[in-house]
Protein backbone atom coordinates (compact mmCIF):
# COMPACT_ATOMS: atom_id res chain seq x y z
CA UNK A 1 0.00 0.00 0.00
CA UNK A 2 1.18 3.36 -0.96
CA UNK A 3 1.37 5.99 2.11
CA UNK A 4 0.25 8.73 -0.06
CA UNK A 5 -1.69 11.77 0.84
CA UNK A 6 -5.49 12.53 -0.24
CA UNK A 7 -4.33 15.28 -2.86
CA UNK A 8 -1.37 13.48 -4.34
CA UNK A 9 -3.39 9.94 -5.02
CA UNK A 10 -7.26 11.45 -5.25
CA UNK A 11 -6.90 14.98 -6.02
CA UNK A 12 -10.44 15.24 -7.44
CA UNK A 13 -11.69 14.49 -4.08
CA UNK A 14 -9.81 16.76 -2.25
CA UNK A 15 -10.00 19.35 -4.50
CA UNK A 16 -13.76 19.07 -3.89
CA UNK A 17 -12.85 18.87 -0.10
CA UNK A 18 -10.94 21.71 -0.25
CA UNK A 19 -13.54 24.13 -2.20
CA UNK A 20 -15.82 22.82 0.09
CA UNK A 21 -14.38 23.94 3.69
CA UNK A 22 -14.07 27.30 1.38
CA UNK A 23 -17.49 27.51 1.31
CA UNK A 24 -18.28 26.64 4.58
CA UNK A 25 -15.77 29.51 5.63
CA UNK A 26 -17.94 31.96 3.34
CA UNK A 27 -20.91 31.45 3.73
CA UNK A 28 -23.67 32.32 6.67
CA UNK A 29 -24.84 28.60 7.32
CA UNK A 30 -28.67 28.86 8.66
CA UNK A 31 -29.42 25.19 8.30
CA UNK A 32 -30.94 24.30 11.68
CA UNK A 33 -29.75 20.82 11.55
CA UNK A 34 -26.30 22.13 10.55
CA UNK A 35 -23.36 22.79 13.08
CA UNK A 36 -19.21 23.27 13.01
CA UNK A 37 -17.31 20.25 14.78
CA UNK A 38 -14.32 21.14 16.56
CA UNK A 39 -11.30 19.80 16.07
CA UNK A 40 -10.85 17.10 18.38
CA UNK A 41 -14.26 15.75 16.88
CA UNK A 42 -12.74 16.08 13.21
CA UNK A 43 -9.82 13.98 14.51
CA UNK A 44 -11.54 11.40 16.37
CA UNK A 45 -13.81 10.81 13.49
CA UNK A 46 -10.92 10.60 10.68
CA UNK A 47 -8.97 8.85 12.71
CA UNK A 48 -7.64 4.74 12.48
CA UNK A 49 -10.57 3.34 14.33
CA UNK A 50 -12.28 3.30 10.46
CA UNK A 51 -10.73 0.08 10.23
CA UNK A 52 -11.90 -1.86 13.32
CA UNK A 53 -14.91 -4.09 13.16
CA UNK A 54 -16.44 -4.04 16.63
CA UNK A 55 -19.86 -6.05 16.05
CA UNK A 56 -21.48 -6.29 19.52
CA UNK A 57 -20.66 -4.32 22.69
CA UNK A 58 -18.36 -3.48 25.11
CA UNK A 59 -16.65 -7.07 26.54
CA UNK A 60 -19.11 -9.17 23.98
CA UNK A 61 -17.95 -8.53 20.84
CA UNK A 62 -18.01 -11.07 17.37
CA UNK A 63 -14.21 -10.23 16.89
CA UNK A 64 -10.98 -10.27 18.63
CA UNK A 65 -8.87 -6.78 18.70
CA UNK A 66 -11.50 -4.94 20.58
CA UNK A 67 -10.28 -3.83 24.09
CA UNK A 68 -9.58 -0.41 22.51
CA UNK A 69 -12.84 0.31 21.00
CA UNK A 70 -14.44 -1.31 23.97
CA UNK A 71 -12.67 1.40 26.38
CA UNK A 72 -13.92 3.99 23.64
CA UNK A 73 -17.55 3.04 23.64
CA UNK A 74 -18.11 2.86 27.23
CA UNK A 75 -16.48 6.19 28.13
CA UNK A 76 -18.99 8.03 25.09
CA UNK A 77 -22.02 5.47 27.36
CA UNK A 78 -20.81 6.59 30.65
CA UNK A 79 -20.88 10.32 29.43
CA UNK A 80 -23.87 10.40 27.31
CA UNK A 81 -25.90 8.79 30.17
CA UNK A 82 -24.63 11.92 32.52
CA UNK A 83 -25.29 14.36 29.69
CA UNK A 84 -28.76 13.63 29.72
CA UNK A 85 -29.39 12.23 32.95
CA UNK A 86 -30.30 8.86 31.73
CA UNK A 87 -29.60 5.21 32.94
CA UNK A 88 -29.13 3.19 29.75
CA UNK A 89 -27.90 4.27 25.94
CA UNK A 90 -26.92 3.05 23.16
CA UNK A 91 -24.14 4.67 20.51
CA UNK A 92 -23.85 2.94 17.79
CA UNK A 93 -26.92 3.91 15.62
CA UNK A 94 -25.23 5.46 12.45
CA UNK A 95 -27.71 8.27 11.78
CA UNK A 96 -31.07 9.74 13.29
CA UNK A 97 -32.92 7.74 10.98
CA UNK A 98 -31.41 4.92 11.91
CA UNK A 99 -31.62 5.15 16.23
CA UNK A 100 -35.65 5.65 15.54
CA UNK A 101 -35.80 2.82 12.76
CA UNK A 102 -34.35 0.40 15.50
CA UNK A 103 -36.43 2.23 18.23
CA UNK A 104 -39.65 1.17 16.65
CA UNK A 105 -38.23 -2.29 15.65
CA UNK A 106 -37.41 -2.69 19.68
CA UNK A 107 -40.94 -2.12 20.65
CA UNK A 108 -43.24 -2.66 17.37
CA UNK A 109 -44.50 -5.58 15.48
CA UNK A 110 -44.93 -4.70 11.67
CA UNK A 111 -48.37 -3.53 11.60
CA UNK A 112 -48.72 -1.76 14.93
CA UNK A 113 -49.85 1.94 14.87
CA UNK A 114 -47.71 5.02 15.09
CA UNK A 115 -49.17 8.14 16.49
CA UNK A 116 -46.21 10.87 15.10
CA UNK A 117 -46.51 14.83 14.08
CA UNK A 118 -47.21 15.14 10.48
CA UNK A 119 -44.49 16.30 8.23
CA UNK A 120 -46.02 19.54 7.52
CA UNK A 121 -46.44 20.60 10.87
CA UNK A 122 -43.14 20.12 11.55
CA UNK A 123 -42.55 16.53 12.26
CA UNK A 124 -39.77 14.44 10.52
CA UNK A 125 -39.99 11.39 7.95
CA UNK A 126 -39.29 8.85 10.36
CA UNK A 127 -42.14 9.55 12.44
CA UNK A 128 -44.89 7.28 10.30
CA UNK A 129 -44.64 9.40 6.53
CA UNK A 130 -46.16 7.58 3.83
CA UNK A 131 -43.05 6.63 1.42
CA UNK A 132 -40.45 6.38 4.64
CA UNK A 133 -40.58 2.99 5.84
CA UNK A 134 -42.19 4.10 9.44
CA UNK A 135 -45.28 4.86 7.24
CA UNK A 136 -44.76 1.37 5.22
CA UNK A 137 -44.01 -1.02 7.98
CA UNK A 138 -46.58 0.55 10.35
CA UNK A 139 -49.94 1.89 10.22
CA UNK A 140 -49.30 5.90 10.71
CA UNK A 141 -51.64 8.64 11.82
CA UNK A 142 -50.55 12.19 12.46
CA UNK A 143 -50.86 14.81 14.98
CA UNK A 144 -50.56 18.70 13.98
CA UNK A 145 -50.53 22.16 15.14
CA UNK A 146 -53.52 24.98 16.35
CA UNK A 147 -54.08 27.77 13.70
CA UNK A 148 -51.71 29.63 16.27
CA UNK A 149 -48.55 27.45 15.36
CA UNK A 150 -48.59 25.57 18.59
CA UNK A 151 -49.09 21.79 19.01
CA UNK A 152 -52.65 20.88 19.31
CA UNK A 153 -52.48 18.86 22.59
CA UNK A 154 -56.33 18.75 22.71
CA UNK A 155 -56.61 17.34 19.32
CA UNK A 156 -53.68 14.91 20.01
CA UNK A 157 -55.32 13.54 23.29
CA UNK A 158 -58.30 12.74 20.93
CA UNK A 159 -56.46 10.74 18.26
CA UNK A 160 -54.78 9.24 20.65
CA UNK A 161 -58.03 8.32 22.94
CA UNK A 162 -59.41 7.24 18.95
CA UNK A 163 -56.67 5.27 17.27
CA UNK A 164 -55.10 3.86 20.26
CA UNK A 165 -51.34 3.87 19.01
CA UNK A 166 -48.43 1.84 19.85
CA UNK A 167 -46.31 4.34 20.48
CA UNK A 168 -46.78 8.13 20.47
CA UNK A 169 -43.78 9.91 19.10
CA UNK A 170 -42.94 13.14 20.32
CA UNK A 171 -40.36 15.34 18.70
CA UNK A 172 -39.78 17.28 15.79
CA UNK A 173 -37.49 18.65 12.45
CA UNK A 174 -38.98 22.34 12.41
CA UNK A 175 -41.07 22.89 15.37
CA UNK A 176 -39.54 26.14 17.04
CA UNK A 177 -41.58 25.73 20.32
CA UNK A 178 -41.16 23.69 23.96
CA UNK A 179 -42.64 20.48 23.68
CA UNK A 180 -44.31 19.56 26.61
CA UNK A 181 -43.31 16.13 27.47
CA UNK A 182 -45.11 15.42 30.34
CA UNK A 183 -48.62 16.40 28.43
CA UNK A 184 -47.03 13.84 25.42
CA UNK A 185 -46.77 11.67 28.92
CA UNK A 186 -50.41 11.96 30.16
CA UNK A 187 -51.85 11.37 26.75
CA UNK A 188 -49.23 7.94 26.38
CA UNK A 189 -50.93 6.72 29.89
CA UNK A 190 -54.42 7.11 29.37
CA UNK A 191 -54.20 5.44 25.53
CA UNK A 192 -52.22 2.33 27.72
CA UNK A 193 -55.31 2.61 30.28
CA UNK A 194 -57.94 2.47 27.42
CA UNK A 195 -56.39 -0.10 25.29
CA UNK A 196 -55.51 -2.20 28.49
CA UNK A 197 -51.84 -2.24 26.55
CA UNK A 198 -48.28 -0.45 26.87
CA UNK A 199 -47.99 2.59 24.36
CA UNK A 200 -45.04 3.32 24.77
CA UNK A 201 -43.63 7.66 24.50
CA UNK A 202 -41.09 8.13 22.33
CA UNK A 203 -39.04 11.62 21.92
CA UNK A 204 -37.19 12.11 18.75
CA UNK A 205 -34.92 15.45 20.61
CA UNK A 206 -32.36 15.42 17.53
CA UNK A 207 -33.02 19.53 16.85
CA UNK A 208 -32.80 20.17 20.17
CA UNK A 209 -30.80 17.80 22.21
CA UNK A 210 -27.82 20.78 22.29
CA UNK A 211 -30.18 22.72 24.58
CA UNK A 212 -31.45 19.66 26.56
CA UNK A 213 -27.93 18.72 27.32
CA UNK A 214 -27.74 22.60 28.72
CA UNK A 215 -30.89 22.58 30.55
CA UNK A 216 -32.42 24.89 28.06
CA UNK A 217 -35.06 22.75 26.76
CA UNK A 218 -37.16 20.21 29.32
CA UNK A 219 -35.42 17.03 28.93
CA UNK A 220 -37.41 14.11 27.68
CA UNK A 221 -35.67 10.96 29.32
CA UNK A 222 -38.30 12.52 32.93
CA UNK A 223 -41.20 11.38 30.96
CA UNK A 224 -40.13 9.07 27.66
CA UNK A 225 -39.27 5.62 27.15
CA UNK A 226 -37.44 5.82 24.74
CA UNK A 227 -35.41 8.90 23.65
CA UNK A 228 -33.81 9.11 20.30
CA UNK A 229 -30.67 11.93 19.04
CA UNK A 230 -29.02 12.54 16.25
CA UNK A 231 -25.35 14.05 17.51
CA UNK A 232 -25.01 16.61 14.63
CA UNK A 233 -27.39 19.07 15.10
CA UNK A 234 -27.17 21.55 18.68
CA UNK A 235 -25.64 19.20 20.36
CA UNK A 236 -22.35 19.76 18.01
CA UNK A 237 -20.80 16.21 17.34
CA UNK A 238 -20.08 14.23 14.39
CA UNK A 239 -22.70 12.82 11.99
CA UNK A 240 -24.81 9.86 13.87
CA UNK A 241 -27.79 9.03 16.18
CA UNK A 242 -27.59 7.43 19.90
CA UNK A 243 -30.97 5.89 22.08
CA UNK A 244 -31.76 6.40 25.79
CA UNK A 245 -33.51 4.86 27.79
CA UNK A 246 -33.78 4.59 31.57
CA UNK A 247 -35.84 1.22 31.81
CA UNK A 248 -33.64 -1.60 31.61
CA UNK A 249 -35.79 -4.00 30.05
CA UNK A 250 -35.93 -1.93 27.83
CA UNK A 251 -32.55 -0.86 27.37
CA UNK A 252 -31.65 -4.72 26.82
CA UNK A 253 -34.63 -4.75 23.53
CA UNK A 254 -32.75 -1.93 22.40
CA UNK A 255 -29.16 -3.09 22.19
CA UNK A 256 -30.72 -6.24 20.08
CA UNK A 257 -32.53 -4.22 17.89
CA UNK A 258 -29.58 -2.09 16.81
CA UNK A 259 -27.34 -5.23 17.27
CA UNK A 260 -27.74 -7.29 15.22
CA UNK A 261 -31.32 -6.40 14.32
CA UNK A 262 -30.58 -3.26 12.13
CA UNK A 263 -27.32 -3.11 11.94
CA UNK A 264 -23.94 -4.47 11.68
CA UNK A 265 -20.69 -3.46 12.54
CA UNK A 266 -20.52 0.08 14.41
CA UNK A 267 -18.72 2.74 13.22
CA UNK A 268 -16.12 3.07 16.39
CA UNK A 269 -14.47 6.56 14.47
CA UNK A 270 -18.12 8.15 14.64
CA UNK A 271 -18.76 6.63 18.22
CA UNK A 272 -14.99 8.19 19.30
CA UNK A 273 -16.08 11.54 18.03
CA UNK A 274 -19.63 10.91 19.95
CA UNK A 275 -17.61 10.19 22.71
CA UNK A 276 -15.34 13.77 22.46
CA UNK A 277 -18.55 15.53 21.24
CA UNK A 278 -20.34 14.23 24.42
CA UNK A 279 -17.41 15.30 26.48
CA UNK A 280 -17.39 19.23 25.00
CA UNK A 281 -21.05 19.20 25.84
CA UNK A 282 -20.39 18.15 29.80
CA UNK A 283 -18.33 21.37 29.44
CA UNK A 284 -19.95 24.65 31.58
CA UNK A 285 -19.25 26.30 28.21
CA UNK A 286 -21.79 24.39 26.77
CA UNK A 287 -24.50 26.23 28.19
CA UNK A 288 -23.09 29.92 27.07
CA UNK A 289 -23.02 28.11 23.50
CA UNK A 290 -26.87 27.19 23.75
CA UNK A 291 -27.88 29.85 25.58
CA UNK A 292 -26.46 32.22 22.93
CA UNK A 293 -27.97 30.07 19.97
CA UNK A 294 -31.26 31.06 21.68
CA UNK A 295 -30.34 34.45 22.13
CA UNK A 296 -29.24 34.64 18.30
CA UNK A 297 -32.47 32.81 17.24
CA UNK A 298 -35.01 35.43 19.37
CA UNK A 299 -32.84 38.47 17.59
CA UNK A 300 -33.25 37.12 13.96
CA UNK A 301 -36.84 36.50 14.43
CA UNK A 302 -37.49 39.75 15.90
CA UNK A 303 -35.71 41.42 13.00
CA UNK A 304 -37.22 39.42 10.86
CA UNK A 305 -41.00 40.06 12.27
CA UNK A 306 -39.91 44.09 12.13
CA UNK A 307 -39.29 43.74 8.51
CA UNK A 308 -42.47 42.39 8.13
CA UNK A 309 -42.39 38.30 7.63
CA UNK A 310 -44.98 36.10 9.05
CA UNK A 311 -43.16 33.49 11.38
CA UNK A 312 -45.48 30.29 11.90
CA UNK A 313 -45.93 30.73 16.25
CA UNK A 314 -44.44 34.47 15.58
CA UNK A 315 -41.96 33.47 17.26
CA UNK A 316 -39.00 30.87 18.72
CA UNK A 317 -38.25 28.99 22.05
CA UNK A 318 -35.34 27.56 20.30
CA UNK A 319 -32.73 27.78 17.77
CA UNK A 320 -34.88 27.33 14.87
CA UNK A 321 -37.73 29.77 13.34
CA UNK A 322 -40.18 28.91 10.29
CA UNK A 323 -40.70 31.65 8.34
CA UNK A 324 -43.72 32.01 6.07
CA UNK A 325 -41.54 33.23 2.98
CA UNK A 326 -44.62 33.17 0.45
CA UNK A 327 -47.19 34.63 2.77
CA UNK A 328 -44.80 37.38 3.49
CA UNK A 329 -43.41 38.24 -0.10
CA UNK A 330 -44.93 36.42 -2.51
CA UNK A 331 -41.33 33.93 -3.17
CA UNK A 332 -41.48 30.36 -2.76
CA UNK A 333 -39.15 28.66 0.02
CA UNK A 334 -37.63 27.27 -2.99
CA UNK A 335 -37.08 30.29 -5.05
CA UNK A 336 -35.83 31.76 -1.40
CA UNK A 337 -33.49 29.43 -0.85
CA UNK A 338 -31.88 29.94 -4.34
CA UNK A 339 -32.04 33.51 -4.17
CA UNK A 340 -30.18 33.54 -0.51
CA UNK A 341 -27.97 31.01 -2.26
CA UNK A 342 -26.34 33.76 -4.59
CA UNK A 343 -25.17 35.92 -1.59
CA UNK A 344 -23.75 33.20 0.11
CA UNK A 345 -26.34 32.24 2.62
CA UNK A 346 -27.49 28.85 2.96
CA UNK A 347 -30.92 27.72 4.14
CA UNK A 348 -33.94 24.93 3.56
CA UNK A 349 -37.24 25.38 2.11
CA UNK A 350 -39.69 23.98 4.23
CA UNK A 351 -43.55 23.12 4.58
CA UNK A 352 -45.23 25.38 6.61
CA UNK A 353 -48.40 23.96 8.16
CA UNK A 354 -51.39 23.68 5.47
CA UNK A 355 -49.04 24.16 2.82
CA UNK A 356 -50.53 24.64 -0.68
CA UNK A 357 -46.94 24.36 -2.30
CA UNK A 358 -45.27 21.08 -3.29
CA UNK A 359 -42.82 19.53 -0.92
CA UNK A 360 -40.30 20.35 -3.31
CA UNK A 361 -41.39 23.95 -3.71
CA UNK A 362 -42.74 24.84 -0.14
CA UNK A 363 -43.75 28.31 1.03
CA UNK A 364 -41.53 28.38 3.99
CA UNK A 365 -38.10 28.65 4.93
CA UNK A 366 -36.31 27.16 7.77
CA UNK A 367 -33.64 29.18 9.26
CA UNK A 368 -31.55 27.91 12.47
CA UNK A 369 -28.80 29.66 14.43
CA UNK A 370 -26.62 26.31 15.86
CA UNK A 371 -24.04 26.85 13.52
CA UNK A 372 -23.66 30.62 13.39
CA UNK A 373 -23.57 30.95 16.80
CA UNK A 374 -20.34 28.23 16.77
CA UNK A 375 -18.55 30.74 13.96
CA UNK A 376 -19.26 33.26 16.95
CA UNK A 377 -21.99 35.14 15.86
CA UNK A 378 -24.09 36.84 18.39
CA UNK A 379 -27.16 39.10 18.36
CA UNK A 380 -26.11 42.12 16.50
CA UNK A 381 -24.86 39.49 13.55
CA UNK A 382 -28.01 38.17 13.79
CA UNK A 383 -29.83 41.41 12.89
CA UNK A 384 -27.34 41.81 9.98
CA UNK A 385 -28.40 37.94 8.54
CA UNK A 386 -32.13 39.23 8.77
CA UNK A 387 -31.42 42.28 6.85
CA UNK A 388 -29.34 40.56 4.61
CA UNK A 389 -32.20 38.29 3.86
CA UNK A 390 -34.74 41.24 2.99
CA UNK A 391 -32.47 43.17 0.99
CA UNK A 392 -31.77 39.83 -0.83
CA UNK A 393 -35.33 39.24 -1.56
CA UNK A 394 -36.79 42.15 -1.99
CA UNK A 395 -33.78 42.73 -4.99
CA UNK A 396 -34.07 39.07 -5.75
CA UNK A 397 -34.23 40.50 -10.18
CA UNK A 398 -30.88 42.63 -9.17
CA UNK A 399 -28.04 41.23 -10.11
CA UNK A 400 -25.57 43.96 -9.24
CA UNK A 401 -27.25 44.34 -5.66
CA UNK A 402 -27.05 40.41 -5.21
CA UNK A 403 -23.32 40.94 -5.65
CA UNK A 404 -23.36 43.66 -3.24
CA UNK A 405 -24.69 41.93 -0.58
CA UNK A 406 -22.21 38.79 -1.08
CA UNK A 407 -19.39 40.93 -0.94
CA UNK A 408 -20.92 42.10 2.10
CA UNK A 409 -21.24 38.83 3.63
CA UNK A 410 -17.93 37.43 3.26
CA UNK A 411 -16.36 40.53 4.76
CA UNK A 412 -18.68 39.45 7.78
CA UNK A 413 -17.73 35.81 7.18
CA UNK A 414 -13.93 36.40 7.17
CA UNK A 415 -14.15 37.99 11.21
CA UNK A 416 -15.63 34.43 11.68
CA UNK A 417 -12.92 32.19 10.45
CA UNK A 418 -13.31 28.16 10.97
CA UNK A 419 -10.18 25.97 11.20
CA UNK A 420 -7.57 28.55 10.20
CA UNK A 421 -5.52 28.34 13.38
N1 LIG B 1 -32.48 16.34 7.75
C1 LIG B 1 -32.76 16.70 9.10
C2 LIG B 1 -33.20 18.11 9.24
O1 LIG B 1 -32.76 18.92 8.45
O2 LIG B 1 -33.96 18.44 10.14
C3 LIG B 1 -33.71 15.78 9.74
O3 LIG B 1 -33.34 14.49 9.48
Amino acid sequence: MKNLTLKEFDNDIAEAISKELERQRTHIELIASENFVSKAVLEAQGSILTNKYAEGYSGKRYYGGCENVDVIESIAIERVCKLFNAKFANVQPHSGASANLAAYNAILMPGDKILGMSLDAGGHLTHGYSVNFSGKMYQAVNYGLKADGYIDYDKLEEIALNELPNVIVAGASAYPRVIDFKKFREVADKVTEKAGRKCYLMVDMAHIAGLVAAGYHPNPIEYADIVTSTTHKTLRGPRGGIILTNDEALAKKINSSVFPGCQGGPLMHVIAAKAVAFKEALDPSFKDYAKQVILNCKALASELNKLGYNLVSGGTDNHLILVDIFGSVGITGKKAENILHAVNITANKNAIPGDTQKPTVTSGLRLGTAAMTTRGFKEEDMIAVARFIDRALKNKDDEEKLNEIQKEVIELMKKHPYLED
